[in-house]
């Protein structure tokens, strides 16, 4: 059966008709407790959604979607091990990585947690030794650099969190970020580094991704270009990594491989040792601090009432707009300098997890499922495309996401971008109409064709809905509340939406497709030629070219 059939999803359709004609300006006048009623704590965090386009009705009926589609069970299946990636047999245990009470979590009868504890203390221990000077490079120099080489989930979270939390950085460990297989990407970074003080971690779960395996090879030949004995290797490269044998294979030294487990997600797996390159500049410590914040989370995932339960209120919102208003996008705005790379982060962590459009049973899906995610740090989204969000076609919900202190506190700025962050929400749904644009205009001598015609260029619809995120302070801790909350928020979309979050058959098609059409490239002809497209096949022709030109 498909969820579209369940009474409450049949129960929202209708709902969604009689709320067409509610403005959320008629909500808030009618209610002053609205925000009391719509807004949840945890720690030093506040989650505001009262503007919405809801109604204690709205948030029963989703509440009993949920309940319809079985996510309390899920919830209980992820947290207990269960193989809900269906898909490649396994479970999804990210939770275990920051399980900071040590509760057992059970996979194939055994207890998880003493492996992750042990690669933990591995993790401390190395870092230690780096950071403070006792390990040296092959000339005894210490370490100054890291360069993280991995991409998609083993560069993204590693790299958000290291832009999110540089204000924790000591200036002992310097780490750079190398992904793209453009050998622009590793030539930029690695012509300012210094062979003797660098330390390369190779970051792959499957230790096979071709971009990865070019760049670690490119850093391996720089490396011995410059210092000319294999035996140094063992002092300037690491690997993260499920697969020994590979890493082996690559000449990285046991000790120096850090391992995690199938049944961490790439894009789920900044809380494992692919977390390594974040210890490493900012020490064990603050990672200890970014998991158990993810695990304040977890646990408030786990235990709470749906009502009360902020992931799923999250994810329930999403899947309002996205089933029941048409709502194809999610807007991701951080008034953060510091959350730059989040809204990317959210990228792949959302559109990889539930750009799906098959069920777990293998039945194509009958209504939309993951939104397309973007954004932009505020204000300068605001001297952009903010436009659009105030006065387009579209309906975009947005989270806006704010710090109560700044980390760097510098005249009256902070309080300017709070008030723009409030500014703009308060303006999104509240809007301006064409009684009030006419009446202000007419007040600046406004008349006649001119009244008119900016009247209506001028008048704001509003009751757009945006999400408030309020937070003391951009921390290790609350960085791993933010970053849990969405992996939840996406968990809940998925599980009511039936897809299997936890596979990307996707990335997985592009990384095979490169490698099929990448030998074709070094011939001048070849039998696969005349199966391409004649689109393909120009491009081909115009690229060797103008490469061999
Ligand atoms: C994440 C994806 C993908 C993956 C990269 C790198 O969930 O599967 O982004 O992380 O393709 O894969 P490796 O870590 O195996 O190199």
């Amino acid at each position: 059966m498909s969820i579209t059939q369940l009474p409450a999803w049949q129960a929202l359709v209708a709902h969604q008709r009689d709320m067409r004609s509610v403005h959320m300006r008629q909500l808030f006048s009618e209610d002053a407790q609205r925000f009391d009623c719509f807004s949840l704590a945890l720690g030093d965090l506040l989650f505001d959604y009262s503007k919405n386009r809801i109604t204690q009705e709205t948030m029963r009926l989703l509440f009993e979607l949920a309940v319809q589609a079985g996510l309390p069970d899920a919830i209980q299946a992820m947290f207990s091990g269960q193989r809900i990636n269906t898909t490649e047999d396994r479970p999804a245990l990210h939770v275990a990585l920051r399980n900071r009470s040590n509760r057992p979590i059970v996979v194939d009868g055994a207890d998880v947690m003493p492996s992750v504890n042990a690669v933990l203390d591995k993790m401390r221990r190395f870092t230690q030794a780096v950071r403070n000077g006792e390990w040296r490079g092959y000339s005894g120099k210490p370490i100054t650099d890291v360069v993280n080489i991995g991409i998609g989930g083993s560069d993204l979270g590693p790299r958000m969190v290291a832009t999110a939390l540089a204000p924790y950085a000591d200036g002992r460990i310097r780490v750079h970020f190398v992904s793209n297989v453009d050998p622009s990407d590793i030539a930029t970074i690695l012509r300012h580094l210094a062979p003797a003080s660098t330390l390369f971690l190779v970051a792959s779960k499957t230790f096979t991704t071709q971009e990865t395996m070019l760049n670690a090879n490119t850093a391996r030949r720089w490396f011995l270009s410059r210092v000319g004995d294999e035996a140094a290797i063992s002092k300037h490269f690491a690997a993260i990594s499920t697969n020994r044998q590979a890493v082996e294979a690559f000449g990285i030294d046991s000790d120096n491989m850090f391992v995690f487990w199938d049944w961490v997600g790439g894009r789920y797996s900044l809380w494992s040792a692919i977390g390594l390159p974040i210890a490493l500049y900012l020490g064990m410590d603050n990672f200890e601090e970014l998991l158990s914040g993810a695990h304040l989370v977890d646990e408030h995932f786990r235990t709470a009432p749906l009502k009360r339960n902020i992931p799923a209120i999250m994810g329930l919102l999403g899947v309002w707009y996205i089933n029941f208003w048409g709502a194809q996008t999610h807007a991701i705005l951080p008034y953060d300098q510091h959350l730059a790379l989040f809204p990317a982060y959210l990228q792949q962590a959302d559109m990889e997890s539930n750009g799906k459009s098959v069920t777990k049973d293998g039945k194509p899906v009958n209504y939309a499922t993951g939104p397309i995610v973007w954004g932009q740090v505020g204000t300068n989204g605001q001297h952009a495309f903010y436009q659009l969000l105030h006065q387009g076609t579209r309906l975009v919900p947005c989270d806006f996401l704010v710090a109560a202190q700044n980390h760097n506190p510098i005249g009256n700025q902070h309080d300017v971008l709070v008030a723009n962050f409030l500014a703009q929400t308060e303006a999104l749904m509240r809007g301006r109409t064409a009684e009030e644009t006419r009446a202000e205009l007419e007040a600046q001598g406004y008349s006649g064709g001119s009244l008119e015609l900016l009247t209506a260029a001028q008048t704001f619809e509003g009751n757009k809905p945006t999400n408030s995120l309020l937070y003391k302070k951009l921390t290790p801790f609350t960085l791993g509340m933010l970053i849990a909350l969405y992996e939840h928020k996406v968990f809940v979309q998925g599980a009511i939406w039936g897809v299997n979050s936890f596979d990307q058959m996707g990335v997985e098609l592009g990384k095979r497709l490169a490698k099929a059409i990448l030998p074709e490239l070094s011939g001048t002809t070849t039998d696969r030629e005349a199966t391409h497209d004649s689109s393909t096949c120009g491009l081909i022709q115009q690229y060797r070219a103008w490469r061999d030109s």
